[in-house]
């Protein structure tokens, strides 16, 4: 796709200087790339043949007459050396003799002679065919017969035509009009018989250079009208072109051996007897079935054997409901019991979480590729109901497989999206995905999407359901080939799998198979789709089923004979008996036995943690020095740095030496520790190389040399392991979804996504809410992923002020009213938590946190509220002293004043969190109230730290509890804390409330008013009187 950005920029109109220019300076090179430049000396307009439909066909023979003058007819010859000599507007031309005329006659042709007549016919008819040809290529999906029910609701003119050779012209003009603007460009029937000279775009010649115009019909409909709609001509890359013309073109191409249609048959067998055995078994249970796309299975089964020919031993998949336990069964090759059991609403679940519905659940296998003999992986993602939301936590997980193994060009690991018609083009996701595929730190170097096309989505139908004419317009925008096929025709359907999995291991780019097919039943097995889609309906009620049609077909070729196609159909069913029996001996379900992506090593053999303790996160002085030393300099030579940066580095050199760290600096501490001892770390997001508030600068650019540029996270020790960073493209959903599925693969990475301020998470709600959140409760499957989410009221306005700790708060499992019966809260309340929620004051407790991560014996996701002011703040800055061995990350920081010294005085607790411990210390100080206001700062919220809280509580015997945010009071942390609090102690005093008022919006859009607020929330919190009246 560089190459497409690359191209649009050759694709600017030349001035005329330039293209005098390009045209002495050089002739286009093998292979050509496409350049609108006409590069005739001769003002080319005059030439009476050339209009806007010709160019192309002119510049067609320009290129071939280039690179080989006695590649074109003789009269092209003619034409660009006399235009190339400069000859006069009009002049250029010179007619060439009759197709009678010997080559040796054409030889004597006098340059700038005058024209004769016929010959103007000859290239208009010429030019015609090249037309003709084109059209096909361009717009000859639109008159494919994909639709197997014969209803198409694209709206186009469907109008299937059988090919004879027998072209018969009234029908093709007609089809061409829907092809073509021009008609049939001036051609005749008497020109059916013509023989035309074929230009070199196109392969229907297979050996031949020319051919009837009859014949190039008949191929061009063979090859673009039949079963197969070819999308690609939007490509802007001709070396791209050329493949699938040829692919799709080449006479005679679509050829089976009696043994792979066997084998397609088979595969029909196994996916529609699946299905049918399912429905005996369990009528009236939801399966989403696949029946009338039952092609699905051999399409994908094709998809992974010709990749695992090409080299790919890993496949990840993720896919919507339908036809997922088909594809579990048949193409992952799920054991059959276990997808029986689930059946069984008698079964009980193992205690492993809440689990999922059977369609949901991912999956894990490494098996033998029959058909390759190789060794094969196949992983599907464990999916929410919401659709396409997998899509870029697939993307995420490729990308990492592929970057622990090694497999820098994805040869060895690729993904497979499926998707339904309607999600497909009606969800965002997708575009923000297709947008991720060709960025360097997020490509997995193409992806094979497979749409199953139904033509509905539940009850709305393709007319209500997108403004496009196909469901897979979307992908037009990465440049991605999209190949219709109608799922009625499976030879069709696995022809085109073939070239997709082929086109992915050729140009490592995305690609779209859209099944064109129908949905038999409802929308699932209960649902009746007569109601609202009556004539549909009827039409799905006669239509013969897939394998049945391809039976009958294979018998009357004589491939196969009945007694062997109902031996196959007995076979399988047999098999389906046979692991029903079984299913029944399953007592318990195991929800880990559907581990979408099992971490081996990290857990003991029953998938328990290797011990339940954490180590000192602390790190020793010399490391610490290091790491800032670095920090502070350019490790490369010859590197000029902007002076600015130059300027902040010298900052953080001094504070090493002072042997401080401010924000960035303890990031970097934690980072480069984690890096030397073999944890990757991976931190994408909007702007984070640089920082969104200036404060990282993890990638420097030299300020004389374009696109040169250094990682000093890299050159820290001599084997550690590799630190990305990466900028993202401006999405929330799919970054983070993409982070989340890289988070996936190893337990042995620290994966960070930063949003560019901490609001902007809600378009990434979905992945928050169905995957983060829940996501080991539904699939048992563990993820340490860190969120770092920009929060703070610092007057910005209503946006760019919170990052919803309230949201975050609400979804966490631990139980307000009950204090947890625990004897080490350290690490044991964290592995019964669903998410670890913190807001750090110190830039020490910063990095803790980050090293806990790592450091733990198990995996959950952390959401940290970052802060901005804090990043420069003078007193948010901590020493070496609090990062050492057997230090760690604290909780709760007590107060260590004069209030803690003299507790039984203290009139009041404040209780706190995050950026406003600076003002209510500044506050208080002014106050001189430091003996009778303890502040006692709460790090970590969830899961709340009952048992530290409560011994700074009882601290504080004849103290007022008072809870201090400066988020709004429906907002922040409050109601999440009070009755934590009320617990803590007992419910034996009341918990007050300092802060802003309730409010609809985050924070004013007022300067002033947001200081108001300010000092009226620290008025209260150092009012001693102020809860009085209310107690
Ligand atoms: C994001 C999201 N919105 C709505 C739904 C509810 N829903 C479930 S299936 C479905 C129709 C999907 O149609 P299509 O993508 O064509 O797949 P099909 O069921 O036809 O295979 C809808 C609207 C959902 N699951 N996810
Ligand atoms: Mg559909």
């Amino acid at each position: 796709m560089l190459n497409l950005r690359t191209c649009a920029a050759k694709l600017r109109p030349l001035t005329a200087s330039q293209t005098v220019k390009t045209i002495s300076q050089h002739r286009p090179a093998a292979p050509r790339t496409f350049q609108q430049i006409r590069c005739y000396s001769a003002p080319v307009a005059a030439e009476p043949f050339l209009s806007g439909t010709s160019s192309n066909y002119v510049e067609e023979m320009y290129y071939a007459w280039l690179e080989n003058p006695k590649s074109v007819h003789k009269s092209w010859d003619i034409f660009f050396r006399n235009a190339n000599a400069g000859a006069a507007p009009g002049t250029a031309y010179q007619s060439p003799p009759p197709l009678s005329t010997s080559l040796s006659t054409l030889s004597q042709a006098q340059f700038l002679v005058q024209a004769q007549p016929n010959v103007d016919k000859l290239v208009e008819d010429h030019l015609a065919v090249q037309s003709l040809i084109r059209a096909y290529q361009v717009r000859g999906h639109h008159i494919a017969k994909l639709d197997p029910l014969g209803i198409s609701c694209v709206n186009f003119d469907d109008a299937p035509v059988t090919v004879s050779p027998n072209v018969d012209l009234a029908v093709f003009k007609e089809r061409l009009r829907v092809l073509t603007v021009g008609g049939f460009y001036g051609l005749d029937e008497s020109d059916l018989d013509k023989v035309f000279h074929l230009p070199t775009t196109t392969f229907i010649g297979g050996n031949e250079s020319a051919l009837p115009l009859r014949e190039i019909i008949r191929r061009l409909e063979m090859a673009y009208c039949q079963h197969i709609g070819v999308e690609f001509m939007f490509i802007n890359d001709l070396e791209q072109c050329q493949w699938i013309r040829q692919k799709f073109e080449t006479p005679g191409i679509m050829q089976f051996t009696n043994e792979e249609k066997r084998t397609l048959l088979a595969r029909l067998v196994r996916s529609t007897r699946f299905e049918e055995f399912l429905h005996r078994k369990w009528s009236s249970e939801k399966r989403f079935g696949l029946e009338g796309c039952e092609v699905l299975i051999p399409a994908l089964k094709t998809i992974i054997d010709k990749s695992s020919e090409k080299g790919v031993d890993y496949v990840i998949m993720g896919m919507p409901h339908r036809g997922r336990l088909n594809v579990l069964a048949n193409v992952i090759r799920k054991e059959l019991e276990q997808i029986f059991c689930q059946f069984d609403s008698k079964l009980e679940a193992a205690d492993e979480g809440s689990g999922d519905v059977k369609y949901h659940l991912g999956m894990y296998h490494r098996r033998i590729n029959r058909v390759t003999d190789r060794n094969i992986t196949l992983s599907l993602v464990a999916n929410p109901s919401h659709l396409e939301a997998a899509d870029p936590v697939v993307q995420g997980k490729t990308k990492a497989e592929q970057f622990y193994s090694g497999d820098t060009e994805g040869k060895k690991v690729m993904s497979i999206l499926l998707h339904g018609d309607a999600a497909f083009a009606g969800q965002g996701i997708v575009y923000e995905t297709f947008h991720l595929s060709d960025l360097p730190s997020y490509t997995t170097h193409g992806t094979v999407h497979v749409v199953v096309n139904n033509q509905i989505g539940f009850t709305t139908d393709p007319r209500m359901a997108r403004s496009s004419p196909y469901p897979t317009d979307v992908a037009r925008v990465v440049n991605a080939p999209i190949f219709h096929v109608n799922a009625d025709d499976p030879e069709a359907v696995v022809y085109v799998c073939n070239v997709a999995a082929e086109w992915r291991s050729t140009f490592h780019k995305d690609v779209v198979v859209d099944l064109v097919c129908y949905r038999r039943n409802g929308h699932n097995e209960m649902d009746e789709p007569m109601f609202t889609q009556p004539l549909m309906y009827k039409q799905i009620r006669k239509q013969k089923p897939v394998l049945q049609k391809y039976a009958e077909l294979l018998i009357s070729q004589g491939v196969v004979n009945q007694p062997e196609y109902e031996e196959e159909i007995a076979k399988y069913d047999k098999i389906c008996e046979e692991a029903h029996a079984r299913s029944k001996d399953e007592k318990i379900l195991h929800i880990k036995h559907w581990l979408d992506s099992p971490w081996p090593g990290f857990f003991t053999l029953d998938g328990q943690p290797r011990s339940m303790t954490c180590p000192s996160t602390g790190l020793n002085e010399e490391d610490l020095t290091h790491i800032g030393q670095v920090a502070s300099s350019v490790p490369v030579e010859d590197f000029t740095i902007h002076g600015g940066l130059s300027r902040i580095l010298k900052t953080r050199g001094e504070m090493v030496k002072n042997r401080t760290v401010d924000w960035a600096l303890a990031e970097y501490m934690a980072f480069g520790s984690l890096l030397k001892e073999g944890i990757h770390i991976r931190l994408s997001g909007q702007d984070v190389e640089r920082g969104t508030f200036s404060h990282r600068h993890h990638v420097l650019h030299d300020q004389n040399v374009d696109k040169r540029t250094c990682i000093p996270m890299n050159h820290l020790w001599p084997n550690q392991a590799p630190y990305t960073v990466c900028n993202s493209s401006l999405s929330e959903y799919g970054v983070l979804g993409f982070e989340l599925g890289f988070a996936m693969a190893s337990p042995n990475a620290l994966v960070l996504w930063e949003a560019q301020f901490g609001d902007f998470h809600n378009t990434a709600q979905c992945i928050i809410d169905q995957f983060i959140c829940p996501g080991q409760a539904k699939w048992v499957r563990q993820n340490g992923i860190v969120l770092l989410l920009p929060h703070g009221m610092e007057g910005m306005g209503p946006e760019h002020s919170s990052a919803r700790p309230e949201r975050f708060l609400q979804m966490c499992n631990d139980d307000p009213d009950v204090f947890p019966k625990l004897d080490d809260f350290d690490v044991r309340q964290l592995y019964e938590c669903n998410w670890i929620v913190v807001n750090c004051s110190t830039p020490a407790n910063f990095f803790h946190v980050l090293r806990r991560q790592i450091l733990l014996p198990f995996r959950k996701p952390l959401i940290i509220f970052t802060p901005k002011s804090l990043l420069r703040h003078p007193e948010a800055r901590s020493s070496f002293d609090d990062m050492l061995p057997g230090t760690h990350f604290l909780r709760v920081i007590p107060d260590d004043g004069p209030a803690a010294q003299n507790p039984e005085r203290v009139k009041r607790v404040l209780f706190c969190t995050g950026k406003v411990y600076y003002d209510l210390t500044r506050e208080r100080k002014a106050r001189q109230m430091e003996a009778d206001v303890a502040i006692t700062r709460v790090e970590q919220l969830s899961p709340f730290p009952f048992d530290l809280l409560q011994r700074e509580a009882q601290k504080y015997p004849a103290a007022e509890l008072v809870w201090c945010q400066e988020e709004h009071k429906n907002q922040g942390y409050y109601d999440y804390v009070k009755p934590r609090l009320r617990t803590t102690i007992n419910r034996a005093k009341p918990v007050w409330y300092a802060g802003r008022e309730p409010a609809a919006a985050p924070a004013t859009g007022n300067k002033k008013t947001h200081l108001t607020e300010l000092q009226r929330l620290l008025d209260t919190a150092f009012n001693l009187d102020a809860f009085k009246d209310l107690a």
